[in-house]
C-alpha cells in the first residue's frame, strides 16, 4: 500500500491524489500541516529532501518526493498506458517541465496569495513578502495560460495523445479560478479540463480535499 504525505489544499498533492484515483491505486494519506510548518523536521527531511509535500512511500522502497517525479514513477511502474509513445516523449516532458517552472512560479503562488496569504506565496518563492510582485505573477500566469491554450487549440492532449503530462498540468490549471483567473477566456483549456473531468476515476480537488479523511498525521501517527 502506498503512503501519501499530503496536504488537502495543495495543488501539487492534488495531482498525485487525482492520478492515484485515475489509475485505481489505493493509498493511505498522512496529513502534513505545512501551513503550521509541521514539515520542517529532520525526520520529514528523510522522507522529502526539501521537506515539502507531496511525497510517497511505496512499500519498503526509498520514499519519492516531488509531485512530477511521483506521477512519472507511478505511470512507469503501474500505468504505462499514461506514458507517451517515444515520438511524443519530448512533448510529454516539456509540458511537465512547464508545470515545474512556469506554473509553479506563477499560477501556484498567485493562488496562494488569494487562498492563504501573500506571506505563504513569498515563502513558496523564497522571497521576502515585501518583494512579492503580484502583478508580475498575474502577467506570467496569463502568458503561461496563453501557451497552454494555443497548444490545446492544436491538439486534444498536451503530448498529442493523452499522457501523464495532462494530469500533471491539470493539478493547478483545475484551480485557476482560485487564483482569480476566468478560464472562459481560454476556451481550449476549458474544453481540455472537461475531457479530463470525464475520465473514469476522476476526482475533483474539493472532494479529495475535504471529504476523504486522512489516515494519519505527521508526528502523530
Ligand atoms: N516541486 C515540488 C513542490 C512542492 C511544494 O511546493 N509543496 C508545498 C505545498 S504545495 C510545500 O510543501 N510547502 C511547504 C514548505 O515549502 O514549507 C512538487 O512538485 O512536489
Amino acid at each position: 500500500m502506498i503512503t501519501l504525505y499530503d496536504h488537502p489544499r495543495s495543488g501539487n498533492c492534488y495531482r498525485v491524489r487525482l492520478f492515484l484515483s485515475l489509475i485505481g491505486l489505493a493509498s493511505r494519506r498522512v496529513f502534513v500541516d505545512v501551513l503550521a510548518r509541521a514539515n520542517h523536521t529532520e525526520a520529514f527531511e528523510r522522507v522529502s529532501a526539501f521537506r515539502q509535500v507531496p511525497a510517497i512511500q511505496d512499500g519498503d522502497d526509498e520514499p519519492i518526493w516531488d509531485s512530477h517525479a511521483i506521477l512519472l514513477y507511478l505511470a512507469h511502474r503501474y500505468a504505462p498506458q499514461w506514458i507517451a509513445p517515444s515520438d511524443q516523449m519530448g512533448q510529454m516532458h516539456a509540458w511537465i517541465s512547464v508545470s515545474t517552472n512556469e506554473i509553479a512560479n506563477s499560477l501556484q503562488p498567485l493562488r496562494l496569495t488569494k487562498v492563504v496569504s501573500t506571506e505563504e506565496a513569498a515563502h513558496h518563492l523564497g522571497v521576502d513578502a515585501s518583494l512579492l510582485d503580484v502583478a508580475g505573477l498575474e502577467r506570467k500566469t496569463h502568458r503561461t495560460l496563453a501557451a497552454f491554450n494555443k497548444r490545446l487549440t492544436e491538439h486534444e492532449w498536451l503530448a498529442v495523445s493523452r499522457s501523464v503530462a495532462d494530469v500533471d498540468c491539470y493539478g493547478y490549471l483545475a484551480l485557476a479560478e482560485e487564483a482569480g483567473i476566468d478560464v472562459a477566456n481560454y476556451p481550449a483549456i476549458a474544453a481540455w479540463r472537461h475531457r479530463i473531468e470525464a475520465l473514469p476515476g476522476y476526482v475533483r480537488h474539493g472532494d479529495t480535499a475535504s471529504s476523504a479523511p486522512h489516515d494519519g498525521f505527521l508526528n502523530n501517527p
